[in-house]
């Protein structure tokens, strides 16, 4: 059973998962991972974030586009295209494969743990990367003009439309991942990767009594800023706050997980909003360019858990 359980979406959450892969024992550490992304599309089953976290731990992960397999060829996406098809979400011929095989085992009647399991096991991962649920959550993004399905906003349309709110649809008939539901009495800490808090963390959070299973744990519960000098490291988190009319600091992150966290870490830019926070909290260089920052935060962040415990 895992000591510890990390919360994570994409591509910031898998560099620290990565980074605690490193310091951890495989047995020590379960990552549970946002299936809010999830969509189908061109007739498979694609899971993003499993996939981002997967292909970051096995080493494969593609550095310059930030998802997706490191040399990737795209012959199946130049075809499509000369077809007059569908090609704003780009599938490489190496992805592929696995989006193939794991739409075929759900169609077969596996359930994406299993599936994710198989992808681990061939990828040579030996922790375990546990979708947040077997049962269907998808992220809807609210826009002044109508919902758009989570892909849709982040890829389709680049993120442009104004964010006024999210929903997860099914999340209400969802059930946790029952692997992650186990973990829970035995943890000694959890941590909230620096994913998006509203598309990537939120989604789990919103499966059942989650949160309040989470905040209720005699372990404590960390999370780590994705806001760094006012911005995101990657992707929409800061754009979204700010047309949320929540401002764009790591304080305000740490207030969005009131009453689930336990303690919060920040970056070292940050180190003036460290009275802000309401809850113990540690200042570091969060900013993740090289494995060794990965690693180093991993420590600090695992350290401080310790701590807290
Ligand atoms: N992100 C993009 O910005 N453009 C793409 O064409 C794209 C394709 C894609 C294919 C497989 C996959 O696993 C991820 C892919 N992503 C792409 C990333 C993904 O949509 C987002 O980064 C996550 O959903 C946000 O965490």
């Amino acid at each position: 059973m895992a000591d510890y359980l990390a919360i994570t979406g994409g591509v910031g959450g898998a560099k620290l998962a990565l980074g605690l892969s490193h310091v951890l024992e495989p047995d020590q550490i379960a990552f549970a991972v946002n299936t809010g992304d999830d969509f189908e599309h061109l007739g498979f089953s694609i899971s993003p974030d499993i996939d981002t976290l997967t292909y970051t731990l096995a080493e494969l992960a593609n550095r310059e586009l930030g998802w997706g397999r490191q040399d990737e060829t795209w012959a199946f996406m130049e075809t499509l295209e000369r077809l007059g098809g569908e090609t704003w979400f780009r599938l490489g011929d190496r992805d592929l494969a696995l989006h193939t095989y794991r739409t075929q085992a759900l169609a077969a009647g596996r359930s994406l743990t299993a599936v994710t399991e198989d992808i681990c096991r061939t990828l040579a991962i030996s922790q375990a990367v546990l979708p947040m649920s077997d049962d269907p959550v998808r992220t809807t993004v609210l826009t002044p003009d109508g919902p758009l399905a989570f892909q849709h906003y982040f890829v389709r349309d680049r993120c442009r439309p104004a964010v006024t709110g999210f929903e997860f649809q099914g999340a209400d008939r969802a059930v946790l991942n029952p692997r992650i539901e186990a973990l829970l009495p035995g943890l000694k800490g959890v941590i909230i990767c620096p994913s998006n808090p509203f598309v990537s963390v939120d989604p789990l959070l919103s499966i059942g009594h989650t949160r309040a299973l989470l905040a209720g744990l005699d372990a404590p519960v960390v999370a780590v800023s994705p806001i760094v000098g006012g911005a995101a490291i990657k992707g929409p988190t800061a754009k979204m706050m700010k047309e949320l009319n929540i401002p764009s600091s790591a304080t305000a992150v740490a207030a969005h997980y009131e009453g689930l966290i336990d303690g919060f870490v920040l970056d070292e830019q940050d180190r003036a909003q460290q009275d802000g926070i309401g809850v113990p909290s540690v200042v570091t260089q969060s900013v993740m360019l090289t494995l060794d920052d990965r690693i180093a935060l991993a420590r600090t962040t695992l350290e401080f858990l310790q701590s807290l415990g």
